[in-house]
């Protein structure tokens, strides 16, 4: 069966502004929440380090952003000894102009790039955006043009401006949601003439492990009011949308991975479906418009009394229903009776091999994840992310012979190709995490690289920043001007 893919299919890359832009107090930018996020050198890899006004150092445990113990009134600064990412990442502030025509040399016709929200309302609640933040990404927008290369915008990726994180512990108060759609109205009135294709958030169902945006004490009851707090912007997102960028379509991001049950006893699969519904929870909502009938057993299961919700939250809901489902997929899982809810990914599949960082490496999992998505929610899909982290060996003249990243990318977008050829699966498109070398999320280091383009710079950000295609640079390129006939 050929893997030719269908006219029109979106092929790019996929970034996030604080790991890949930089330029933190630049252009007016206000401090994000994950300004605070140091880099990977100590025992917990997202450690965030921050020291309050009354000079006392909190570093947290686990929560996404916020210590549990952060003070309503913490004015946190920033420590002399210490590297945070998000300041430099790998500039793309300075670089765009180089870093897209890179990008437009493999043949992208899409970009996903995050804007950052304390660019464009520093403090989350002026009354007026920053002219200067705007324009950054008018510049960015217009040099994609150039190349007949279209914005696939996230509106929110993971981060909040520190003041509404602070202020409101974040996404628990209905004040964000209002801030939120000011932020989201201003991208739509402003760069709704050229793009037609917005996620509201990123890895929205990741609040299971990280907790969200912003929260401290993120467990169970104000994880879930933060949840619905999240559903109900994107769906005022979505509706407002619609109205002002006509033939816009929204989706919203799910880290997919698909999660087998350890073995065929039923109590495994049992726990399996289980806990497909922690995760299941967030599409089906999102993509269908109510919670679903198994949602009181979940929150039970985590202890939630009572979510607030408006009386017009169900209406809002229905009306803000995504057009696609867009997901992140990079490996998958294995789970048994007994485990924990957060700890998914704790046990092995002996049938699959891994990457350097014990992701098991399963290109049948992307599509099954596809059939499964398609059959349960019947809109489009949309995959936003997908790559593989690797320590890169550069050559004396920064050239990366990274033939590992090909066979990960050549199986998993053959296995794409037949969930679309084969089995009808519908798919927009597809951007590659990240096409140029930025700072992981997960360890906040340099040294787990995933792009087609190498980028000089250590994980303490020392290195010349220059730029230069990997051998996978030129064989993503061949793909992409066969659309995926010659996988
Ligand atoms: C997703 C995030 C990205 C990205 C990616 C890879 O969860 O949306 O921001 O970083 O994972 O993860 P990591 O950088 O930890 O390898």
């Amino acid at each position: 069966m050929t893997k030719k893919l269908p006219d029109g299919f979106l092929w790019g890359g996929a970034t996030a502004d604080f790991q890949y832009e930089g330029g933190f107090n630049e252009g007016g930018r206000g401090i994000l929440s994950h300004d605070y996020e140091t880099d990977g050198s100590q025992d917990n890899p997202r450690h965030h380090t921050l020291k309050t006004a009354d000079g006392s150092i909190i570093s947290p445990k686990s929560s996404f952003i916020l210590a549990d113990d952060v003070p309503e009134d913490a004015q946190p600064v920033f420590l002399d000894d210490q590297y945070y990412p998000s300041h430099k990442a790998v500039d793309f502030y300075h670089h765009y102009k180089e870093d897209i025509k890179l990008m437009a040399g493999m043949g992208f016709n899409v970009f996903r790039f995050s804007v950052c929200w304390s660019r464009i309302f520093p403090n989350g609640e002026e009354e007026q955006p920053n002219a200067e933040g705007l324009k950054f990404y008018d510049d960015v927008i217009n040099e994609m043009a150039k190349y007949n290369m279209e914005p696939l915008i996230t509106i929110c990726h993971d981060e909040m401006p520190m003041n509404l994180a602070l202020k409101y512990n974040g996404w628990t108060s209905r004040k964000v949601i209002d801030a939120y759609v000011k932020y989201a109205k201003t991208l739509f009135e402003h760069f709704g003439d050229r793009c037609r294709y917005w996620l509201t958030f990123n890895e929205i169902n990741a609040v299971r492990g990280f907790g969200p945006t912003g929260v401290r004490k993120a467990t169970g009851q104000d994880r879930y009011q933060a949840d619905h707090n999240m559903f109900v912007a994107s769906a005022k997102a979505v509706q407002l949308g619609h109205k002002l960028v006509p033939g816009s379509q929204f989706g919203t991001m799910y880290a997919m991975s698909e999660v087998y049950p350890a073995t065929c006893k039923p109590e495994d699969m049992f726990h399996h479906l289980q806990e497909h519904r922690e995760n299941w929870y967030f599409i089906d909502i999102m993509g269908r418009g109510y919670y679903p009938s198994y949602a009181r057993e979940l929150w039970n299961r985590h202890d939630v009394k009572d979510i607030k919700m408006d009386p017009e939250d169900k209406e809002t809901l229905m009306k803000g229903q995504l057009d696609f489902i867009a997901f992140s997929y990079y490996r998958s899982n294995t789970t048994k009776a007994g485990d924990d809810w957060f700890n998914v990914g704790g046990n092995k599949n002996p049938y699959l091999k891994e990457t350097p960082w014990g992701w098991p490496v399963d290109p049948l999992g992307l599509r099954y994840c596809m059939n499964e998505i398609y059959d349960r929610i019947q809109k489009p899909l949309f995959i936003v992310e997908n790559g593989m982290g690797a320590i890169d060996k550069a050559d004396k003249n920064d050239y990366v012979e990274d033939d590992y990243r090909i066979d990960y990318l050549q199986d998993h977008l053959s296995a794409m190709a037949d969930a679309i050829n084969i089995d009808k699966v519908p798919c927009l498109g597809y951007t590659m995490w990240a096409p140029i070398d930025l700072v992981s999320l997960s360890t906040g280091e340099m040294k787990k690289r995933y792009g087609f383009i190498y980028v000089d710079m250590d994980d303490k950000g020392n290195g010349s920043l220059k730029r230069t295609p990997k051998k996978s640079y030129n064989w993503m390129k061949h793909i992409i001007e066969t659309n995926g006939a010659a996988l």
